[in-house]
């Protein structure tokens, strides 16, 4: 049976701001329908417009720590922790309730001189654009892991997450985790996150990857990832053979997951690919799609830390994903449901 805290994820903890029917706002702003970008000096009114101009729904988010709390979900209590920087404010607090209903220990670290982060989740149709300021979350720094409390978390994890996000400004600490990772001989998982991440970030990705021994992502991020590396093929499963073959500095073979929308999904494992399925939602079921991808990977990750295979912990994580898209933002049903 699994003990404490088996899982210790890190990325970038935000309140999520969520409006419906944004149009107007992907407009005015000039944003995608469907993406996850940093807030550029254009875009920073956009959280006040939205306030004035439309019904916010407040919610947790924050990439990997939506996946932490999915992970929790299929979990014995107390089997998660989660690392990150917010502010000493609200948000802060709002955050925490939110962990703490759920499960997920917050190790957070606190910067009292910058706001808790927060993302813009403008809603059009199904889809989804995330504007994020990250505020405290970019000054996360690696004396945080030296804090006993962390270090304990560290040594004593059986499985470790990092969203792909957080390498925009923690790369050195996800590096010295993923190396604690590989001495403990224990998985290090890496979410590719966004497309603009392997497209402007991919020294820092690469530098975390060999790593890695399960990467995970959905189809536009695979193939921002094999452009970004010159791969010259847009097909998700030839992509997903060559991630799962690039260097390596851990023994076995790296597995990748390649979610693909309501299309199957894609699995390298152990040199094999394979496509699973997926239950395809009917229209009037979905509500949204922010958090989906985080929610089919905290399914993938907690059935893995429960023994499950790739098999069964990919259609564990299909069935989360799904949950979440039937509720508003990045969460799950309540009372749970058994999933496993
Ligand atoms: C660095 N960026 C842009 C981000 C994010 C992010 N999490 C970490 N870093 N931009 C959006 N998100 C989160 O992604 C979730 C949906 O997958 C949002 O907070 C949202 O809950």
């Amino acid at each position: 049976m699994p003990g404490q805290f088996d899982l210790v994820a890190f990325g970038n903890p935000l309140l999520d701001m969520q409006i419906r029917d944004g149009e107007e706002v992907l407009k005015k702003y000039n944003l995608k329908s469907n993406d996850a970008i940093l807030a550029e000096e254009s875009h920073q009114s956009i959280y006040e417009h939205i306030v004035e101009k439309y019904d916010v729904v407040y919610v947790a988010g924050g990439a990997a720590q939506n996946t932490a709390r999915c992970a929790q979900y299929v979990l014995p209590e107390n089997s998660t922790a989660y690392l990150g920087c917010v502010g000493d404010d609200d948000l802060a607090q709002q955050l925490r309730a939110a962990n703490d209903k759920e499960g997920l220990r917050s190790a957070y670290q606190v910067n009292k001189a910058l706001p808790t982060g927060s993302c813009a989740a403008i809603i059009s149709g199904h889809d989804r654009s995330l504007v994020t300021r990250l505020g405290a979350a970019e000054s996360f720094s690696k004396a945080h892991l030296e804090t006993p409390e962390v270090k304990k978390l560290i040594a004593e994890a059986k499985f470790f997450y990092m969203g792909g996000f957080f390498v925009t400004h923690g790369a050195e600490s996800g590096l010295i985790i993923a190396k604690q990772a590989k001495a403990n001989g224990v998985p290090f998982s890496l979410n590719l996150s966004a497309p603009f991440i392997p497209q402007f970030f991919s020294q820092q990705l690469d530098s975390i990857l060999p790593y890695a021994s399960l990467v995970i992502g959905n189809e536009s991020e695979a193939v921002a990832y094999a452009e970004a590396h010159s791969y010259g093929t847009s097909d998700l499963k030839a992509i997903a053979e060559k991630l799962a073959a690039s260097p390596s500095e851990l023994q076995g073979a790296r597995t990748v997951i390649i979610t693909h929308g309501s299309e199957p999904t894609i699995v390298v494992e152990g040199g094999r690919t394979r496509e699973i399925e997926t239950a395809k939602i009917a229209s009037e079921d979905i509500v949204d799609t922010n958090g989906a991808g985080d929610a089919f990977a905290g399914g993938v990750v907690g059935a893995l830390i429960l023994g499950k295979s790739i098999e069964e912990a990919v259609k564990v994580g299909q069935k989360l994903g799904g949950m979440c898209i039937g509720q508003v933002g990045p969460c799950l049903k309540f009372p749970k449901e058994q999933i496993i």
